[in-house]
């Protein structure tokens, strides 16, 4: 049976939990535990802790699992990356104190920078032809130029507002990273065909994130107008109202374009505009 490891508290884990519930699959005992059997797919979630999931998916204690990028990149096991899946979104950035005069990379030079990212930043430094030295703490990067064990740090930066408050200014943005799907090269038969099975729930619902579904009335002389400012999978559905001369136009819109839609399918003669959460969008 397939085992998904995903990160057992911290940043990822709601947004994992609510993913595969979404999916219809839910941990039979809840995330306390360190193993649950999965309702509603055949499949084991293992609870880890974040750092530990590359080797676990590696070493195939798990089969799959739920990560950060950085952290797939930063531990460097032979893993194959399967999907992006939209949350927990970061960067991980060089950061200098406010007052230092910065010109540019090259001001690292014989430098020390704080990390929990080695590899990550050791690879960028060899690129940018830096000499620097790399000082590799476990937590509170942040503080380590206060308390001079630094003089730049390298971490993950999501809003800046840590960097901020800690007298900090993001100078380089290295490395972007959001949650991925991660999996073991060559899983046999069954597992695969487990994986492909979740692979093609999560892209139903990674693909209706972010949509909503509209319907509203338009009267026959303005259809062929809101057709055209309509966005749709094949094209929007057209179906005729009891009341003769109306329609019931139906289509998918993006979330961020949903209001100036509204607004000019009004200005056309919509009426009665619904808009409707969307689930899934299977294809
Ligand atoms: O216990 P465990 O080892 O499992 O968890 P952890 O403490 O190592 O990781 P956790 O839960 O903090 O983060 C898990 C993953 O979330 C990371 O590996 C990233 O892929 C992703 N992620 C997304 C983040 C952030 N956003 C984030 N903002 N991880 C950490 N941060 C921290 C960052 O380290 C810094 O301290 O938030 C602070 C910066 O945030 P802003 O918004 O102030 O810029
Ligand atoms: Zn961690």
């Amino acid at each position: 049976m397939l085992k998904i490891a995903i990160q057992s508290k911290g940043r990822l884990n709601d947004e994992s939990m609510s993913l595969l519930a979404d999916a219809g699959i839910y941990a039979a005992s809840g995330s306390r535990s360190l193993v649950s059997r999965a309702k509603g797919f055949p499949m084991e979630i293992l609870f880890l802790r974040d750092d530990d999931i590359p080797q676990a998916v590696a070493m195939g204690v798990a089969d799959i699992g739920i990560v950060g990028l950085n952290e797939v990149a930063e531990k460097g096991q032979s893993v194959v990356e399967v999907m992006r899946l939209g949350f927990g979104a970061c960067r991980i950035s060089i950061a200098v104190p406010k007052g230092e005069d910065y010109s540019g990379p090259s001001w690292l030079n014989g430098r020390r920078i704080a990390t929990s990212y080695p590899v990550i930043l050791g690879d960028y430094l060899k690129t940018a032809g830096i000499e620097a030295e790399i000082h590799e703490i476990a937590g509170s990067v942040e503080i380590a130029p206060a308390v001079g064990m630094a003089d730049a740090i390298f971490d993950i930066v999501s809003s800046g507002g840590t960097l901020i408050q800690n007298g900090l200014r993001e100078v380089e943005q290295v490395f972007f990273s959001e949650a991925v799907l991660i999996a073991r090269p060559g899983l046999d038969g069954e597992k695969s065909a487990g994986l492909e099975k979740l692979k093609f729930r999560l892209r139903s619902i990674l693909a209706s994130r972010g949509m909503k579904y509209l319907l509203m009335n338009i009267p026959q002389d303005a259809v062929d107008a809101a057709v055209a400012l309509l966005p749709a999978m094949k094209s929007p559905t057209l179906l005729p109202l009891a009341e003769p001369g109306w329609f019931s136009l139906h289509a998918v819109v993006p979330e961020e374009v949903l209001w100036e839609k509204i607004e000019q399918l009004k200005v056309i003669g919509a009426e009665d505009i619904l808009v409707l959460n969307l689930e899934n969008i299977v294809k």
